[in-house]
C-alpha cells in the first residue's frame, strides 16, 4: 500500500498539509476524504486521537498533528527547502512559530470559529478569546514574526505561514469579530492564501462556510 493522506476537505488544519503537498509537486501520496470517518474503529486504530490530518505511510506507521506532517513532506523531497529552510537556526524560528501556533494562537479560534460546525459555544468564550488574538496573538505575528519580512521570519512564504494563515479565515463566522481584525492581519491572511492558489478550492470552501454562517453567534459584537 502506498501513503495516504487522510483529510477533511473544509479543514484549516488539513489546508496546510495538502498545500504542502501540492507546493512541493507530491503525486505519490493518495489523498483521502476522511470526513465522518475519524471515529470509526479501522481509523482509530491508526491514529488513536482520532483527528486529521493523518499521514498514513504504506508500511503500518501513521503520523498526526498538522505541523509534524509538514516538516516531513518537506524533509522527504528534494525541493522541500521551498518551504522549510534547511539552515537550522532559520528552521528552527519557523518551528518556533509552529509550535507559537498550536499552543497560544490556535487554541483561541475554536470557541469563535467552530459555530460553523453547528457546534453550540458560549458568547462570552468566543469574545474572551478573539480578545486575546487582539491584545496579544496578532501583536505577537505582526510585531515579532512579521516584523521584517512579509511572512513569517521569511521573504517567501513556509510552513509556518500555511500553519497560522488559513485558520484565520474561521473569524469571518463571527463578522463584527472579522471587521476588528487589524488590517495587516487581514493583509497578511490574503497574501499566504494567494501563494497557494492550487489549495483555492479548500481555502474557499471554509470561507463560504464562515462568511455564509448565520446561526447563533453570528452578530456577536467583540469586547471592547
Ligand atoms: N493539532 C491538530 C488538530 C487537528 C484537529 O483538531 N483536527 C480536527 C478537524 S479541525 C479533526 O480531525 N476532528 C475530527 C475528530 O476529532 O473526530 C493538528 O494540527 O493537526
Amino acid at each position: 500500500m502506498g501513503a495516504k493522506l487522510h483529510i477533511l476537505p473544509p479543514s484549516a488544519n488539513s489546508h496546510c498539509c495538502l498545500a504542502t503537498l501540492r507546493e512541493l509537486g507530491i503525486e505519490n501520496i493518495e489523498i483521502v476524504n476522511a470526513y465522518g470517518k475519524t471515529r470509526e474503529p479501522e481509523f482509530l486504530e491508526m491514529n488513536p486521537c482520532h483527528t486529521c490530518p493523518t499521514l498514513e505511510f504504506g508500511d503500518g506507521v501513521a503520523i498526526w498533528e498538522s505541523c509534524a506532517i509538514m516538516r516531513y513532506l518537506c524533509r522527504s523531497s528534494s525541493n522541500g527547502d521551498k518551504l522549510y529552510p534547511k539552515d537550522l537556526q532559520a528552521a528552527a524560528r519557523i518551528d518556533m512559530a509552529c509550535d507559537w501556533r498550536q499552543t497560544s494562537y490556535y487554541p483561541c479560534i475554536p470557541d469563535i470559529g467552530y459555530v460553523v460546525f453547528g457546534m453550540e459555544l458560549s458568547d462570552e468564550d468566543a469574545q474572551k478569546q478573539f480578545k486575546k488574538l487582539i491584545d496579544e496573538h496578532f501583536k505577537t505575528l505582526t510585531e515579532v514574526f512579521l516584523k521584517d519580512s512579509k511572512f513569517v521570519y521569511s521573504d517567501t512564504p513556509t510552513i509556518a505561514d500555511l500553519a497560522i494563515a488559513p485558520s484565520l479565515t474561521f473569524i469571518k463566522a463571527r463578522s463584527k469579530f472579522w471587521d476588528a481584525v487589524p488590517k495587516e492581519v487581514k493583509d497578511y491572511h490574503t497574501r499566504v492564501l494567494q501563494n497557494f492558489a492550487h489549495t483555492k478550492e479548500n481555502f474557499d470552501m471554509l470561507d463560504t462556510m464562515c462568511t455564509e454562517y448565520s446561526g447563533p453567534g453570528a452578530d456577536l459584537e467583540p469586547l471592547e
